[in-house]
């Protein structure tokens, strides 16, 4: 096994048995404009040492695979415009070339488990795309919560993706998708996707619980924590869709394949929403950071 290098922050907090939460950086590289993209990770960060636990933000520097990163660190990938997107297939390449990159969540549920680290926080997960059933563009992301034990909490997912196909994968692959204090399964910049979730579960402690459970019952695989975006900060849905259907015409348009399609989709929908998108984008970030902060925590009692 390799290990990662640690940032001290992060070092000192394995070594005192701190309670870890892991943040991707794809969304920093890929998903968000600079500068706005570092003072929301520095932001991230923050909110999860308010709460108590410690931030590990994941990437691949030079060949390294760094977990927690320095100010400077941060500021550096959020400036770089030539970071390759990483998912399970292209860690070990970027590794063994000497590459710089960001971690998409595949990535980083690889990373953060290499390191012990068992909660993650980030905004959205990829998914099945729509028209998948032409394209075959379901995210690695969904087969790498049915085989790392991370739990990751995000907002939902897009309404970029076909939401009913990634929660039909979901539960083909066995992944548990919890709802937090609500029944329906949240739309990222939506509290309702109109959709109901297939679990709920109200508390940090019983997530926690929960996550510890699969491991007690043999079970790969992590958890997704569905936790809707706060009611001041929603964009209706309704809102959105004009704007989600003519970012998806310009994709294919524009010839748009691979991973280029969720970052191209994400930066067409904040010129479209003259970058309204953004502030949406920001307070679910530092919302999902704070839940992941508790049930770190929580998992330390368990
Ligand atoms: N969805 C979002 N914002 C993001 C991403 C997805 O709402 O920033 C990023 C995440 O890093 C996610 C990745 O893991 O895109 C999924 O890319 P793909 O669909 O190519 O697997
Ligand atoms: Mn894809």
């Amino acid at each position: 096994m390799i290990t990662p290098v640690y940032s001290q922050e992060v070092a000192a907090a394995r070594a005192s048995g701190a309670a870890l939460v892991a943040l991707e950086s794809t969304i920093i590289t890929h998903g968000m404009p600079y500068p706005q993209n570092v003072e929301v990770a520095r932001s991230v960060e923050a909110d999860i040492r308010a709460e108590g636990a410690i931030p590990a933000t994941l990437a691949v520097l030079e060949g390294a695979l760094h977990v927690g990163l320095s100010d400077g660190q941060l500021e550096t990938l959020g400036q770089t415009r030539s970071a390759a997107k990483l998912s399970r297939a292209d860690v070990a390449v970027c590794l063994a070339t000497g590459g710089t990159g960001s971690t998409t969540v595949a990535a980083t549920m690889i990373g953060a488990h290499l390191a012990g680290i068992e909660v993650f926080a980030t905004g959205g997960i990829g998914g099945v795309h729509q028209g998948a059933e032409l394209s075959f563009d379901v995210s690695a992301d969904l087969q790498e919560l049915a085989q790392t034990p991370v739990t990751v909490v995000a907002a939902g997912a897009k309404a970029i993706l076909d939401l009913p196909k990634t929660l039909e994968v979901l539960e083909t692959l066995g992944v548990p998708v919890i709802a937090v204090g609500q029944d329906g399964f949240p739309a990222f910049w939506s509290r309702q996707s109109g959709l109901s979730a297939p679990l709920r579960l109200d508390t940090p402690q019983e997530i926690a619980t929960a996550h510890t459970m699969r491991r007690r019952l043999g079970l790969p695989g992590g958890q997704l924590i569905a936790n809707p975006i706060p009611v001041a900060d929603e964009i209706a849905a309704a809102t959105l869709a004009p704007i989600i259907a003519t970012a998806q015409h310009d994709a294919t348009r524009d010839g748009i394949t691979g991973k280029a399609v969720t970052p191209y989709l994400l930066q067409r929908i904040y010129e479209l929403t003259d970058g309204q998108s953004l502030r949406a984008n920001i307070a679910l970030a530092r919302n999902n950071a704070r839940l992941a902060a508790r049930i770190a925590q929580a998992l330390g009692r368990n």
